[in-house]
């Protein structure tokens, strides 16, 4: 998806213009993958643009560099305050944001002692992940020849650029196949996650999802989607799932920050319900959509007005 260029980008303290945010090509990062990021997205709300769940991605962020020794040269609120300060200063009524911490350059080889710690934040306006009639009409997808990364080789649980070279191989296969995103298991045949989305299943008016230990990222929007699900009374359920599961689920949904809630349609050319958005699925989904843009006094908590 082509990036649409806005004036500036937040770069170690300070704007700069979009143009001039570069990094040196012997970036330790660069050549390693030896970084760790966030996606958030703002929502036009009637306070204004209103960045999601900021504090809980900024959370998220720090827990991830731990991970991975990575000592960021700013408090979280320093963070915060940059993210508002971006969408203000880009004049975004609603974006996607991309803030990263990565190994600069100092030094070469594995040992990322010396190397500076850097910090990036950029927004820029980003629309339905898996294409605005997915959200109606529902994806088609295929479990994954390529396994979801283990827990005892890279984590999981950090969102690390390097992991993700993981969900490319995986995105790759299925598009290339002709399906709009792959289904990831893990090495013990358990799903995990989609290449950048959680999933559900709905089955006899119960919501399933995989628990974090059998390798998906926790979501945020997975969390949400849990949230809003408890709030309107239904049960919602962390097990290991297999892709049986899916095939015999009355519905299933994606929840990303970038895919928000879509709905899946298909695994593995198989009809999952009746092969269009679920009731349930449509339900959930308006929620989110109400609560992100500041419709619903219930989850005004979850909105950072940049204003
Ligand atoms: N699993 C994976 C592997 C993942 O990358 C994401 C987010 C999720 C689950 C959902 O997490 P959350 O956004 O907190 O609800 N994927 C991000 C990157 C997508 C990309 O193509 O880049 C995102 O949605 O921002």
């Amino acid at each position: 998806m082509p990036i649409q260029e806005v004036a500036k980008i937040w770069m170690d303290g300070s704007l700069v213009d979009w143009k001039d945010a570069k990094v040196h090509v012997l970036s330790h990062a660069l050549h390693y993958g030896s970084g760790v990021f966030e996606g958030i997205r703002a929502y036009d709300t009637p306070q204004g643009p209103s960045v999601f769940r900021l504090d809980d991605h900024i959370k998220r962020l720090y827990r991830s560099a731990h991970i991975y020794h990575m000592d960021i040269p700013y408090q979280p609120e320093e963070l915060i305050g940059a993210t508002k300060e971006l969408v203000k200063a880009n004049d975004l009524a609603h974006c996607y944001i991309r803030p990263l911490v990565y190994l600069g350059y100092g030094e070469m080889g594995l040992n990322p002692a010396g190397v500076p710690v850097q910090v990036s934040i950029a927004a820029w306006p980003w629309g339905a992940y898996l294409g605005e009639e997915a959200l109606e009409a529902g994806v088609r997808i295929k479990t994954s020849s390529w396994k979801r990364n283990d827990q005892n080789s890279l984590p999981p649980a950090a969102k690390a650029t390097g992991q993700y070279i993981n969900s490319i191989l995986a995105k790759m296969e299925a598009v290339n196949g002709g399906y709009d995103e792959a289904i990831m298991l893990n090495q013990h045949g358990h799903i995990a996650d989609g290449s950048g989305e959680n999933i559900f299943i709905v089955t006899d008016g119960k919501l399933y999802t995989p628990p974090l230990s059998d390798g998906c990222l926790g979501g945020i929007t997975r969390d949400s989607a849990m949230t809003i699900a408890r709030d309107q009374g239904f049960e919602v359920i962390e097990q290991s799932l297999v892709r049986t599961d899916v095939y015999h689920a009355d519905e299933a949904f994606f929840t990303g920050t970038a895919a928000e809630i879509t709905p899946v349609r298909e695994l593995d050319d198989r009809t999952i319900g009746e092969g269009k958005r679920g009731p349930i699925t449509k339900q959930l989904q308006e929620t989110f959509f109400a609560a992100a843009t500041g419709e619903l006094e219930q989850y005004r908590h979850w909105l950072y007005p940049v204003n």
